[in-house]
């Protein structure tokens, strides 16, 4: 999914978890792997309540952050696939969490100690009407097709995830390849999410991941995965953090055409609220969060600002 905005996440807590080198090796081969547990009962419970909270009051909408991802410009009707991105920038309290130093342990055992947060967001798939989640690679989403990226998402359902409500699904082996051709779905560059060119696939070999809540699915960025529909008269809830080393810029030149053809209402809003001073209020977030002391990472969110102002 996107990346638009680091959170300002600092992370406090000690991590409860350690991956074992057989779940090491396992993601490095499969390109995911599956934990049955990250969280607490507890921390869950408080966490499905900020977020049906975050949800309902459309927190971030105005700033873009807050969005249907498979709702088309111009169309009224209930949303399908509600994102929030970066959710912890509007509550606070989800810096500090079990689930989050947690994540960050095991994003440097898999990335190396110099991993730190990328982003992080929410998804809600509402009860009956939840829309498929299309198959996609992460990396696919980068806004700069001209840096090489290693990153790893962390998905932790907020209910139990079953095939009926959409848990997340994987073709395994597909994070070893290049990044497969994208487009918007229904060739409609308005829609925000990306879909996998059907064609450069198998989709037969994906495995489906049910997980308890609390639970959690680890992808790296290359990893082509997909969440069904939700049929059950309970929401989908699921909260994502990602975590990367700082992109290093390529060598040789590369392009993500469906990125460029994108018109989002949510890009729309999300530039005329830098406009409005908005720019001042990322810029603090991503000082907070330490974005600016890697040079790496400096010459990325510069580069990467230039071509949003430019755009
Ligand atoms: O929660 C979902 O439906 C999809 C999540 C996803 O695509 C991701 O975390 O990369």
């Amino acid at each position: 999914m996107d990346a638009t905005a680091p959170p300002s996440a600092p992370i406090t807590g000690r991590p409860t978890i350690n991956l074992i080198e057989a779940q090491i090796r396992s993601f490095r081969e499969d390109g995911f792997l599956v934990l049955p547990a990250i969280s607490t009962d507890a921390e869950v419970a408080k966490l499905r309540e900020i977020f049906d909270r975050l949800f309902s009051e459309n927190v971030g909408f105005k700033e873009g952050n807050q969005f249907d991802l498979v709702g088309r410009s111009g169309e009224s009707g209930p949303p399908r696939l509600k994102q929030l991105i970066n959710p912890v920038n509007y509550a606070p309290e989800l810096r500090d969490t079990v689930f989050r130093a947690n994540a960050l342990s095991i994003a440097r055992q898999l990335l190396g100690p110099e991993a730190g947060p990328a982003f992080e967001h929410a998804i809600l798939k509402p009860a009956r009407h939840g829309a498929a989640t299309p198959w996609h690679q992460d990396e696919a989403h980068r806004f700069d097709a001209n840096f090489d990226y290693n990153q790893v998402s962390i998905w932790m359902p907020l209910q139990e995830a079953t095939l009926e409500n959409g848990c997340m699904q994987y073709v395994p082996g597909t994070n070893h390849g290049e990044v497969l051709k994208h487009r918007s779905p229904g060739d409609d560059p308005t829609v925000h999410a990306l879909e996998t060119d059907p064609t450069t696939f198998d989709a037969t070999k994906a495995v489906p991941c049910p997980l308890p809540p609390g639970g959690c699915t680890i992808h790296a960025g290359r990893t082509l995965h997909y969440a069904g529909p939700n049929n059950t008269d309970i929401p989908r809830r699921a909260y994502i953090l990602a975590f990367e080393v700082s992109p290093k810029l390529r060598e040789a030149e590369r392009k993500f055409p469906w990125n460029e053809e994108k018109r989002t209402d949510d890009e729309a809003r999300k530039r005329a609220w830098r406009k409005r001073g908005g720019v001042l209020v990322e810029v603090g977030r991503k000082l907070r969060q330490g974005f600016f002391t890697d040079p790496k990472r400096l010459i990325f969110e510069v580069r990467r600002a230039a071509r949003a102002f430019f755009k």
